[in-house]
This record gives C-alpha cells, structure tokens and sequence, in this order.
C-alpha cells in the first residue's frame, strides 16, 4: 500500500491518458492529415490511435462535439470521458464539462437529433399501457432543477486493491440544470396499479455484442417524488446526444446509473426490476464491511441507491505553484446524496489540523455545495490541501478508501498537492 503517495497524477491526465500520449506524440502527422487538431491531441489520446483506426468518436464529432480539450477519455466505444476537478469549479456545471458515461453506443436518432418517431412507452402495472410523444410530455408542466449526476464508480482509480471497470479519477460528476416533467405526473396520468412497486428503464441505446441492454430501476416511492423528472433539457438546451437526447431520467441524489439515458419505455413492475444490471455485483454494494479484495456472496450485496457525503477540491489546481507570500484560496463543491451537508473543513498538513471553510447554500435541494477558505501557506515546500465534507447524519469523508468489489461510491477525501515557492 503506498499510503503516503499522493493518489492523483499532478497533471490533467489519468496515468493512463498520460501514457498514451506518450506513446501517440510522434502521431501528430497522421492525426492532422484526419483534421485532428493540435488541442485535441493534447486532449485526447485513444486506444483506436495505436491500432490506425480512425477514432470512432471522431467520426460522431460533426453530429456532437464530443471530443473536448482538456477531456480525460477513458473509452471510445462506448465514449467515456471525465474533466479533472479544476475545470468542474463552476456552481453549475456547463454541458461541455459534463463527464459522459456511456454503456453502450450512443443511438443513431440521438446523433441526428431527430425526436420523429420517438415515444415513451409505458407499460405493466398500470391502468392502461400508454405511447407517450414528445408533444405530449410538453403539454405537462415543465420544472427545472439543478442535480448532481454522479457515476457510482467516480473515484474507482483510487481503490486498493485495484476494481475493474473504468478507471474514473474523480471527475465523472457534474451539477447541470436539468427541465422536464415530473415522472410522477406521468405515472399518474397513466394509472398505477396497486401492486406497483418499482420501474424497470429502458433506453434506446443498443448493446455492443448482442448483450443485454442496459436497463436500471427505482422503487415506486423515489419515482414518485416531486424532484424525479424525465428531463428534455440539459442548461437550457435540448439534451444532447451523450447525455440522452430526446429524454432521460433525473432521479436526484442516486447514482448516475439510475438516470436512465435515451429513455423510450418505463415498465411498471410488481416487483424489484430484475434485469442484469440490477443483479449479481452490478451497481451493487456489498451491506456489511467487507476486507479489500475479497469477493462477498452474490446474496449479500445490495442495491446502491443514494450517494453518500463527498467534497471535491477545484481550487487550486493540482500541482499549483504558489507564492507564499499570498493566502491560497481553496474552494469546491460538496455534496451527500439525499441527505444535506453541515460542514466542510480543510488541512494543510496532512489532517493533524482541520479548519472550517465558509459553506453556502445549495441553489435548489440535490444542487451541490459551494465552499471556501484563504489559506496561509508560510513556507516553501510541498503542501497536501484535503478537504472533508460532513452530512447531517454525523457521516464525514474517510481518510482510507472503504473497499468493494466494484469500487462503486468512492468518497475518501480528496487530496490536491501544490508547491509554494517563497520570493525572498
Ligand atoms: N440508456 C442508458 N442510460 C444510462 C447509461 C447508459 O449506458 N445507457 N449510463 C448510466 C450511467 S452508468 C451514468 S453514470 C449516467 C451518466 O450520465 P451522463 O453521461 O449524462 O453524464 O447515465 C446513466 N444512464
Ligand atoms: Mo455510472
């Protein structure tokens, strides 16, 4: 265990990312002859480089920039991609600095943007199956509300020992302003049956090798609260084509996972929705503590629902070099799932002192915290800023990553170095 490391790269790309650019640098020829720019190189190293492929998501860049500069991509095919923390500093998250988490390709009528033909079908327990339009979901109330949307494997990176899947680091979180529909609205315009208990979601992405599609579920009771929307717009614009254009679920607090994407067909369900990524170990934590790298029974895991207290330093950047003769100021975001914050403190010196940092106010409930604190820095040398967050039930951030199989809620608190230098 290499405790006393500082668990992230200095520099705006995963170790991974960083390695790859390596190893393309000498590429860049190649590149410019397919129109690929200089930022974008810098940006985005891809597997696809090194076997002569021509990038699949540079093929979708006329349909949605997806590539951005400054994007960590972890995949291609499917798209997956994150920002480092100091470019996630704004309160709320512009689109082009939203992480996108994609399981399967981006379907073709979200590339066109072409909402003809598309409806939402739902089904089940309910008083009458329903085919709903676009037009139709525009004649319900509309309502807006700013949510974080977190990946349940953001911070997978810093597990130990090492969990597969994508390698996110801690950025695959944003808070976007999300309009749409109430879900509750809909449910109740459709009819519930009384034996309905949960929802079982569908998109119309499509599953690479012919595997399952990806479908998640929420209990009846999370649908049927005010703050869980079917969203048609991301910031004010029509949801674009990663982030599940024409329709998709907000269900705030959860995990991202539970925000279905390219939403087509709600089925109404007498019972736990029972599809592949609700079984076994996917977006399931084990309910008891258990010792890292050790593979709990299938039957002791449970369902991940809500997040949990985390806090995420976007000031300084990582690897800042700072004058100490000026106050650093340190500032982020914190956030705790359903539940709200009470605090935030920060150290300089490797959490033997904590100071409170000035916390304010979420925009709406489920938006992020803001939170601030002028630091003294008054020697040169190496500095870790940590910050911690509390919730109002008496939980705080761990200094120790708390293990399981697939590193889903990962909220060890985050630690960013700097290097003051001293004039004199
Ligand atoms: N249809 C569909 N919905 C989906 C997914 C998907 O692969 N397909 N990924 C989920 C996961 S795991 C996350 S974290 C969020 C990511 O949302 P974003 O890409 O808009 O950030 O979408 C969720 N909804
Ligand atoms: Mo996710």
């Amino acid at each position: 265990m290499q405790e006393s490391r500082i668990e992230e790269t200095p520099l705006c790309m995963s170790p991974y990312s960083r390695r790859r650019f390596l190893a393309v640098a000498g590429k860049s020829a190649a590149l410019a002859s397919w129109g690929i720019s200089g930022t974008t190189l810098d940006a985005v190293l891809r597997e696809s480089l090194d076997q002569g492929l021509i990038p699949g998501a540079t093929a979708d860049v006329h349909a949605e920039a997806l590539l951005k500069p400054d994007m960590i991509v972890h995949s291609e095919t499917p798209f997956n991609a994150e920002f480092p923390p100091h470019l996630l500093h704004d309160t709320v998250t512009p689109t082009s600095r939203h992480f996108v988490r994609n399981n399967r390709d981006i379907p073709e009528r979200a590339k066109r943007k072409d909402p003809q033909g598309w409806k939402l079908t739902i089904d089940g327990a309910v008083d009458r199956n329903l085919e709903l339009s676009m037009d139709d979901l525009l004649r319900f109330p509309q309502v807006s509300l700013k949510v974080v949307l977190e990946c349940a494997g953001n911070g997978r990176s810093l597990f130990d020992p090492k969990v597969g899947g994508t390698q996110w680091i801690r950025g695959a979180v944003g808070c976007s302003e999300w309009t749409g529909v109430r879900l509750r609205d809909v449910l109740n315009h459709v009819g519930l049956k009384s034996h309905a208990v949960y929802l079982g979601n569908y998109g119309e992405d499509v599953p690479v090798n012919s595997g399952e599609a990806f479908s998640r579920g929420i209990p009846l009771e999370k649908a049927m609260d005010e703050h869980t929307l079917i969203a048609l717009k991301m910031n004010g614009a029509d949801l674009p084509a990663a982030h599940g254009f024409p329709a998709r679920l907000i269900v705030p607090g959860w995990i991202g996972s539970s925000m279905q994407k390219w939403l087509n067909r709600i089925w109404v369900r007498d019972r736990v929705h029972d599809s592949e990524k609700m079984s076994g170990y996917s977006y399931r934590v084990p309910s008891y503590p258990v010792a890292p790298g050790s593979k709990p029974a299938k039957r002791d895991m449970v369902i991940a629902t809500s997040w949990i207290v985390k806090s995420l330093i976007t000031a300084p950047e990582s690897d800042a070099k700072i004058q100490s003769e000026t106050p650093v100021t340190v500032g982020g975001h914190a956030w705790a799932g359903e539940d709200g914050v009470t605090k935030v403190e920060v150290s300089k010196d490797y959490g033997v002192r904590w100071q409170e940092a000035r916390l304010t106010s979420p925009l709406n409930r489920y938006a992020w915290y803001n939170w601030e604190i002028k630091l003294a820095l008054e020697n040169k040398g190496y500095y870790e800023l940590w910050a911690r967050a509390f919730d109002d039930k008496g939980n705080a951030q761990p200094f120790h990553q708390p293990w399981n199989p697939k590193g889903y809620l990962g909220n060890v608190i985050h630690r960013v170095p700097v290097v003051v230098d001293s004039k004199s």
